[in-house]
């Protein structure tokens, strides 16, 4: 996997910081290297839902949502989707800045201590207008989530480029869609990264082509912040042993509520506490 990724250096690391600071995106270009996308593809190619309205169980779907094509929860489809999040010297490394907690004490400082809220692949196909993610619009340095978008078919304008207001994650606002026609385009090769703080108003234009624009799209939040979905309950025996203790962090099994205050009391844990099997964090009775 190492050699599949183009690997940012210190100054590339910062600038892209700095870009999102002040732009609230920034751009990396040619990460995924062609023999990665190809596999990335294969496998979404076999566990894709045609239409996320297609998938009866998937409740909740919106309007936007019912053309598009989805997998869902990338972290548990295969190791490969978490470790091209983890191998990657560039993209955690560029989200520490904004979204460690400095006193989160139990990690060491320099590995990141935030979470991955929700993982998808997706290839759109509505016009997705102006929105955030970060829930409520907030003011200063610190967004409650953070998005890496990998394209892997690349998009145009065409295929649905995404847009942005740049600058805009530092207006402490919901967006105005009136505006949509005055957003900055991004289009991408296959491969290329975006990185931006979800208070950043974006959206995505239509796909007009008959063509795929999937996406790997990975969602980050602090430790504190409730992850899309249940790392004890969701994820297989089988790919729990295969993980290492900075991707079980990341999935969020250092920072389980506990059932009680005879389990724990402080939330925030240090790869000592992993349990070896994901069972033992199942197998937890109440003391009743
Ligand atoms: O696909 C895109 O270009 C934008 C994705 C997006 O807005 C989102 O996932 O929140």
């Amino acid at each position: 996997m190492q050699n599949e990724l183009r690997h940012l250096d210190h100054d590339e690391i910062l600038q892209s910081t700095r870009e999102i600071e002040v732009l609230g995106y920034t751009k990396v270009e040619n990460v995924l290297s062609e023999q990665l996308l190809e596999n990335l593809l294969s496998i979404i190619e076999k566990n894709k839902t045609l239409g996320a309205g297609a998938k009866p169980e998937s409740a909740g779907v919106s309007k936007n949502q019912a053309n598009d094509m989805y997998v869902y929860h990338l972290q548990y489809v295969d190791k490969i989707f978490l470790d091209v999040l983890t191998e990657w010297k560039g993209g955690l490394d560029i989200l520490q800045h904004f979204l460690n907690d400095p006193y989160y004490r139990q990690i060491p400082e320099n590995e990141p201590n935030f979470l991955l809220g929700f993982y998808n692949a997706r290839s759109s196909v509505d016009f997705l207008p102006l929105h955030i993610d970060n829930y409520v619009p907030s003011l200063g340095n610190h967004p409650n989530a953070m998005q890496i978008i990998f394209s892997l078919n690349g998009q145009t304008e065409a295929k649905g480029g995404t847009f942005v207001v740049p600058g805009s994650h530092r207006s402490g606002l919901l967006p105005d869609r009136s505006l949509n026609n005055i957003t900055t385009p991004i289009n991408c090769n296959p491969g290329d990264a975006l990185i931006w703080d979800s208070r950043l108003w974006h959206g995505a234009g239509e796909n007009k082509t008959n063509e795929d624009r999937w996406s790997l799209v990975a969602t980050f939040r602090p430790w504190y912040l409730k992850q899309n979905f249940d790392p004890v309950r969701g994820m297989t025996s089988h790919m729990f042993n295969k993980l290492s203790d900075s991707q079980k962090a990341l999935l969020g099994f250092l920072s389980i509520p506990p059932r009680d205050e005879y389990e724990k009391i402080v939330l925030k844990e240090g790869y000592d506490s992993l349990l070896p099997s994901i069972q033992e964090y199942r197998d937890k009775p109440a003391n009743d």
